[in-house]
């Protein structure tokens, strides 16, 4: 336990940092997570930062918006990882990371910063649909100040989250399973790449200590979950001896469909659009900057789709 690094999850009750806390905590780091005076009467909030004490974390009291609390707080780690709020329908709050990158700047200390990405590699997503582009813009603006100052970093690419893509055979707004049809994206043959969120906090925190991933970008592409949305919806009819109605949609007839959704919809369209159309997820080569999780870990046994769905027969 001596030579593991601090850890510090910002964020940490969140749907992605609850899982950096747990994978921290099993994988022996001494692990911090913050503490916000802002959470004010969230009870589920406090309850879930007691029982990490109670697994060992230590809970540090500071304010994004208290410069001062931040400092004192990092300089006690030697890795920070955000998990801040990234999605549209939940409290969208990206930007508030600038604070924590002065205070990392100003402590001095940090080995490591892994800013809140966990997606599509927003460095490649330039030519991004509006609305749905803000989230890549600003995840890139603290690219930016992060470099600015040569803060040493790791960007996680993580894919797409089995618990918004897996069990809706990646319909929109649902996350439970179709029951008589599904809407297939154009051929249904473009590869994604769907991850269960525990191997996410699995793979980002091997990363934190790891000399290879410094100031690098690691892309998760779990080989078995290289997918394309028909063979995931062959697992599930295969799981459930039930066939499903398939009923083809076209590129241009979902791009249509964002004129009568609300705006945090709009911006699924979008993600979903470069995801299931354009296959940005699979359309190119990870380069000298990047580096892929499974082989830098193979000794993590990673869940496969099949598996995932299970639980929801
Ligand atoms: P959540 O919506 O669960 O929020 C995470 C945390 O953000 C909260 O727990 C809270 O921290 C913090 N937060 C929210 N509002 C504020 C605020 N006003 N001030 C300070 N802190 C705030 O986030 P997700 O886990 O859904 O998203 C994390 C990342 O994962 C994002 O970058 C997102 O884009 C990405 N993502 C990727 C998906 C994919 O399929 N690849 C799917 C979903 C998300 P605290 O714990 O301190 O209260
Ligand atoms: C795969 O990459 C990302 C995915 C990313 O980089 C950032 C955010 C996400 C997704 O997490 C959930 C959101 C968002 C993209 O679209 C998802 C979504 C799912 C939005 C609206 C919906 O109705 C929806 O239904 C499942």
């Amino acid at each position: 336990m001596e030579n593991k690094s601090r850890v510090l999850v910002v964020g940490g009750t969140g749907f992605v940092g609850r899982r950096i806390v747990t994978a921290s905590l099993a994988e022996g780091h001494p692990t911090y997570v913050l503490m916000r005076p802002e959470i004010g009467l969230d009870v589920d909030k406090l309850q879930m930062l007691l029982s990490y004490k109670a697994r060992g974390a230590r809970l540090l009291e500071a304010s994004l918006q208290d410069h001062r609390s931040l400092v004192a707080a990092v300089r006690q780690v030697d890795v920070v990882v955000s998990a801040m709020s990234g999605v549209h329908f939940r409290s969208h709050n990206l930007m508030l990371q600038l604070k924590l990158v002065e205070a990392i700047k100003e402590a001095g200390n940090v080995k490591r910063f892994i800013p809140s990405e966990f997606g599509m590699d927003p460095s490649r997503m330039g030519d991004a649909l509006e609305p749905g582009r803000v989230s890549f813009d600003e995840k890139m603006e603290i690219r930016r100040a992060i470099e600015e100052v040569d803060i040493p970093h790791t960007y996680v690419s993580a894919n797409c989250f089995a618990a918004y893509f897996c069990a809706n055979l990646s319909q929109m707004k649902t996350l439970l399973p179709p029951k008589e049809k599904v809407r297939v994206y154009g051929d249904g043959n473009v590869k994604v790449i769907i991850v269960d969120e525990d191997d996410v906090g699995t793979y980002t925190i091997k990363s934190v200590d790891d000399p290879r991933t410094l100031n690098k970008t690691i892309y998760l592409r779990p080989r078995d979950n290289c997918l394309t949305q028909n063979e995931l919806i062959a697992k599930w009819e295969e799981l459930t001896g039930k066939c499903l109605e398939k009923i083809p949609i076209s590129g241009d007839e979902f791009l249509a469909s964002m004129k009568d959704m609300d705006y945090a919809n709009q911006v699924g369209v979008g993600h979903f659009y470069h995801i299931f159309y354009e296959g940005c997820l699979t359309n190119f080569d990870i380069g000298d900057n990047g580096a892929e999780a499974t082989l830098l870990y193979p000794e993590v046994q990673y869940t496969r789709m099949d598996e995932y769905l299970k639980r929801y027969l």
